[in-house]
């Protein structure tokens, strides 16, 4: 019966972090999937989640199915969060919000509802970008394109070719850009950038759908959002799907939310309902412990205020992270330019690293990353920075 099926390659990020927890060798070093460890090279459970789930327990209420979109306490939180309490478009009830299954969930909902309201729509992808934006995406049915984003040559962005780019796309055409912590590149827009590719995006009617996984690693919870702020003071509908993965440090609950933010509150009302239509012909519902994590995290002031403690040490720690890396690195190799290992922001940095570069670090030192030069800095720690910048330096010689 299943003869005829293609063996599947495994998932370039996931079957490495798989590979690295089968790896024998005791100085093994993960800088591979972009998880945020602690000093002591751990996932973190964060205080704020551990006082949302104990509260849960203790209510030990009953598991009814949640309603397709999620969790009404969940979604106004997802909204509050990204918009900002006072902001028009979460007063006018201007937006369309799910809790979904991860971000990954959201960004996959949303797809399957642009193929089925846009059709013939064509999806615009940073270059480069999350491997997976691109499959799931196509997995949708939707045509993927890249924009020219990132420049090795500067260690920034292409902006002018990006704009440009950008300004010659059809109408309705999907274009999907990071909020803040770019995967795979650390490069963001500056604040001038946004506010330069805003216009564009309005005058050629484009559909833009942000990606919003990092938020609170760049510059802070509030700053991070500053795109989705900025588009909706513009009046542009667009998609955002955000997760809580990172930012709680919960990553197997599946914690995310997708929004749509439309032109009014009837408009919002219709989205919801073909996005609720798209949810039951999934997975029917989202998760109700993932919702519990999120409304009480977000929505109770104490827990909130140990959430953000947390997320600015994590936001500092992997900057140490960066600093340490970057000194060790200058000193073995003098006279190479550096300084992207502390202009980046949020896990990532693009190291430049060849793909041989990438085999040899793994094989012979046990350093492990993706094959195109990603590194998550959020796998350093002071007991492995000195060995894996040394690592690092031994095969950029
Ligand atoms: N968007 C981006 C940009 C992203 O980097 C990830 C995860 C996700 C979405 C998915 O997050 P979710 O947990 O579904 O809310 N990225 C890391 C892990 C992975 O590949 O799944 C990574 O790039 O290593």
């Amino acid at each position: 019966m299943f003869q005829h099926l293609e063996p599947y390659a495994g998932d370039p990020i996931l079957g490495l972090n798989e590979a690295f927890q089968k790896d024998p060798r005791p100085g093994k070093v993960n800088l591979s999937i972009g998880i945020y460890f602690d000093d002591a090279g751990r996932i973190p459970v964060l205080e704020c989640v551990r006082r949302a789930e104990a509260q849960m327990l203790a209510e030990s209420g009953p598991k009814p199915y949640l309603p397709m979109e999620g969790l009404a306490a969940a979604r106004s939180a997802v909204q509050e969060l990204l918009f900002g309490a006072d902001h028009e478009a979460v007063k006018s009830g201007r937006i369309a919000t799910l809790q979904t299954i991860g971000s990954s969930g959201g960004l996959k909902v949303g797809a399957d509802f642009i193929a089925r309201w846009f059709p013939g729509a064509e999806v615009w992808v940073s270059d480069p970008t999350w491997d997976n934006h691109r499959a799931m995406f196509e997995g949708a049915g939707l045509k993927v394109h890249s924009y020219p984003y990132y420049d090795p040559a500067s260690g920034g962005v292409r902006f002018d070719a990006m704009l440009q780019t950008i300004s010659g796309l059809p109408a309705g055409s999907v274009v999907l850009l990071h909020a803040c912590c770019h995967n795979p590149t650390g490069v963001d827009l500056s604040r001038e950038q946004w506010q330069a590719l805003i216009p564009v995006l309005r005058k050629q009617r484009l559909l833009p759908y942000l990606d919003l996984a990092y938020q609170g690693y760049g510059d802070g919870i509030d700053a991070d959002a500053f795109a989705p702020r900025a588009l909706a003071d513009a009046g542009i509908a667009f998609f955002i799907a955000n997760s809580f993965s990172k930012s709680m440090s919960v990553y197997g609950e599946r914690c995310g939310a997708l929004s749509v933010v439309c032109t009014d509150a009837a408009e919002a009302a219709l989205v919801l309902g073909q996005l609720q239509a798209t949810v039951r012909r999934n997975y029917s519902s989202p998760p109700i412990h993932a919702a519990g994590i999120i409304a009480r995290v977000l929505g109770d002031r104490e827990l909130r205020a140990l959430w953000e403690a947390d997320v600015a040490a994590m936001r500092e720690r992997i900057l140490s992270m960066r600093r340490s890396l970057h000194a060790i690195l200058a000193a073995k190799l003098p006279g190479r330019e550096l300084g992207y290992f502390l202009s980046q922001r949020g896990m990532f940095s693009y190291t430049g690293l060849s793909a041989a570069q990438v085999d040899r670090l793994r094989e012979e030192f046990g350093v492990y990353l993706i094959r195109s030069g990603r590194i998550c800095i959020a796998g350093l720690n002071s007991g492995n920075v000195e060995r894996a910048a040394e690592a690092i330096a031994a095969v950029m010689r």
